[in-house]
């Protein structure tokens, strides 16, 4: 699998949350047979990598049992799997990535970095499974109260760097690993946009990039938009996000996503 980090163009990670309160969703993929249809759906439209998450992350959201997190995500996980897709698990529990990683997930997608007890250990004891660390300025019931930064993108770059060596001292080669700003987890729209217009400068860290923003109050913020009117913008951030040389766009609405990282490709890869 970790080909697929090494891949010339660009992925379409999609969203398949699994959580009743999720903001975009609003709880309509939390039924099983819904979800098995959602994700046959994304593979008609080219996704290249599902990712399930059955712990809602939005600002202020609860938290959820380790019980409640592996009976949403891990019949997702095998029926991804099943179809053939790779599959990345969006959770921060030790013991969901070992049961997902045992399920046959290829990537944990972790807004913790792995951080929490145990995860790090998770993943070294895997030598195959891909790791995306994310950035996050405290804790999602929270992290929107009062981000502070001094310099937003120093700061990030740092922490991602810390996070990366951590990894590495555990035995888990970079070859394994992404990085994620963390679009929205404790961060103002000013953050936001400065990040984005220095993604560029990521590229010192010498890893792939996955950016996440597909529907995110970053972008109802600026077109003065509700959740169900942001995908035109959620394509747009991510193509900007491509120019500034993202490898993994992670997203809600596959078939335009899709279309928006072909017309890419074909510029790109003109003489
Ligand atoms: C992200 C994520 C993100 C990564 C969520 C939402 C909130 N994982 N999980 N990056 N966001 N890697 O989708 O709006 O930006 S949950």
């Amino acid at each position: 699998m970790k080909e697929l980090l090494q891949s010339k163009s660009p992925l379409v990670m999609g969203i398949l949350n699994t959580t009743p309160d999720s903001f975009s969703d609003g709880g309509s993929y939390v039924r099983k047979d819904i979800a098995l249809r959602r994700i046959e759906t994304m593979i008609e439209e080219g996704v290249d990598i599902i990712d399930v998450g059955g712990e809602s992350t939005r600002p202020g959201a609860q938290a959820v049992s380790e019980s409640e997190e592996l009976v949403r995500v891990i019949p997702m996980v095998e029926a991804v799997v099943a179809a053939g897709k790779p599959v990345s698990i969006d959770t921060s529990k030790a013991l969901v990535m070992q049961e997902a990683i045992r399920a046959g997930a290829s990537m944990i997608n972790d807004v913790r970095a792995l951080q929490e007890e145990g995860a790090l250990d998770a993943v070294a004891a895997s030598d195959e499974v891909l790791i995306c660390l994310m950035h996050m300025q405290g804790q999602p019931r929270s992290m929107q109260h009062n981000p502070h930064y001094d310099d937003v993108v120093t700061e990030v770059k740092s922490f991602l760097q810390q996070r990366v060596e951590v990894c590495q001292k555990v035995g888990i080669n970079s070859d394994r690993i992404c990085l994620d700003p963390g679009f929205g987890f404790g961060k103002t729209l000013q953050h936001n946009c400065e990040l984005m217009k220095h993604l560029d400068s990521f590229k010192e860290l010498n890893l792939p990039l996955l950016v996440g923003v597909s529907r995110k109050t970053m972008i109802g913020n600026i077109l003065d938009a509700d959740v169900n009117n942001r995908t035109n913008g959620s394509v747009v951030a991510a193509m900007y996000a491509l120019t500034k040389g993202a490898k993994i766009v992670r997203v809600h609405d596959i078939k335009p996503t899709v279309e928006a990282v072909k017309l890419f490709c074909a510029f790109e890869q003109a003489k």
